[in-house]
């Protein structure tokens, strides 16, 4: 690279990604091949419009790679063509999940979303988010005792409000979603079912955790998380008349010409999931979160709702004033080599930018081979930092 500054930092954050646990819930590591069509020549075209319709010329070859990143999409996930559409231009994902209000919720209507302190995200409709000032959000939360959806609130509240769409998904909730109990809701006041599956869409794909496809009508998820994709994102619907709306709103609603080296990578990345060894890799996620929660359970760390069935563990760090705040848990873990983030913890007591909890997850180790014993060591290494006196 002829930018020396810029090759440094490049280098620099290499090394730094080499060095550390990377326990973000939200990050993995991508195969030498997603890196090679990122940085590709796709990146000089513009492509505006859809396979086979595009507002530009010599687009001959990105229509075939548009088209097989469709298709691999469409089989990682089990669904035919004809009867599910796929969206394959999101940018990433909270433009893929405002792309399906603009399609389908009138600007005013109601979005049921989980609250972002229980385990939501930004876009099912919190007011900062262009997505709760829009729409107004019907927020839910978990049940206080047990921290885990409570489908009969949940039937309560959507008959009270009558949402146009309810959003199942995640970024900060360690359980299984009962997609069929969420169908069931949605049917029953007339709402559109949205499942943002963007934390465990690689679990799914990896046969390893329940797919939303029997039950929503409209599926949202990003590629880089654990499905180990570069960063972009991809709308999913049944009903042609949503498929064709949120078409629109991808391109020309919202976005210009897509990035069709992303789109390239995300074919890759697609492909590499549709794999034995990727449904193996699925598994010990799972398996490695699992002995990482039950180790600091162990330890005497409060996990909120008591464990995970996921790639991802929260953690009562403050466990009430006995403990450390988040943000502090954060900051010593990163000094000593392991990168969490700070998280808020359903009923948070603090702010978000200082919580009560941290987010844990094992996507990206699981990645470089680690295994369960692995993930008890680090769980004892955290358990030294976060106790170590001052
Ligand atoms: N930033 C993502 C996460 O960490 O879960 C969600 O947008």
């Amino acid at each position: 690279m002829k930018d020396k500054q810029i090759a440094k930092l490049i280098k620099e954050e290499k090394a730094r990604q080499k060095k550390v646990i990377n326990l973000i819930a939200s990050e993995n590591i991508v195969s030498a091949d997603v890196l090679e069509a990122l940085g590709s020549e796709l990146t000089n075209k513009y492509a505006e419009g859809y396979p086979d319709k595009r507002y530009y010329g010599g687009n001959k070859i990105i229509d075939k790679i548009e088209k097989l990143a469709k298709e691999r999409a469409l089989k990682l996930f089990g669904l035919k063509k004809g009867k599910w559409f796929v969206n394959v231009q999101p940018l990433s994902g909270s433009p893929a999940n405002v792309a399906v209000y603009v399609a389908l919720v009138p600007v005013g209507g109601k979005i049921m979303g989980m609250s972002l302190t229980a385990g939501g995200h930004l876009t099912h409709g919190h007011k900062v988010s262009i997505s709760g000032n829009f729409w107004k959000q019907v927020p839910f939360g978990v049940d206080e005792k047990t921290e885990t959806l409570d489908y009969k609130s949940l039937q309560k509240l959507a008959e009270k409000e009558a949402p146009n769409i309810i959003v199942a998904g995640f970024t900060a909730y360690p359980r299984i979603v009962d997609f069929k109990k969420f169908s069931k809701i949605a049917k029953s006041v007339g709402a559109i079912l949205m499942v943002d599956m963007s934390h465990f869409a690689g679990l799914v794909a990896g046969k390893a955790y329940p797919s939303p496809f029997d039950y929503a009508d409209v599926v949202t998820t990003t590629v880089h998380k654990t499905l180990r994709g570069p960063r972009s994102a991809m709308i999913f619907s049944k009903n042609p008349e949503h498929a064709a709306k949120i078409d629109k709103a991808i391109f020309p609603g919202m976005q210009g010409g897509p990035h069709e080296n992303q789109i390239a990578a995300v074919a890759i990345a697609l492909g590499e999931a549709n794999t034995p060894k990727f449904r193996k890799y699925a598994k010990q996620v799972i398996k490695n979160a699992a002995a990482l929660s039950n180790e600091l359970k162990k330890l005497g760390w409060r996990i909120i709702s008591g464990g995970t069935d996921s790639h991802l563990i929260l953690v009562d760090t403050w466990m009430g004033g006995k403990g450390l705040p988040g943000k502090e848990a954060s900051d010593r873990l990163e000094r000593a080599g392991i990168i969490v983030n700070k998280n808020t913890i359903p009923g948070e007591s603090r702010s978000p930018m200082d919580p009560s909890g941290i987010r844990l997850g094992s996507a990206a180790e699981t990645t470089r081979g680690r295994k369960e014993a692995d993930m008890r060591k680090i769980a004892r290494k955290i358990d030294k930092v976060l106790r170590a006196k001052k």
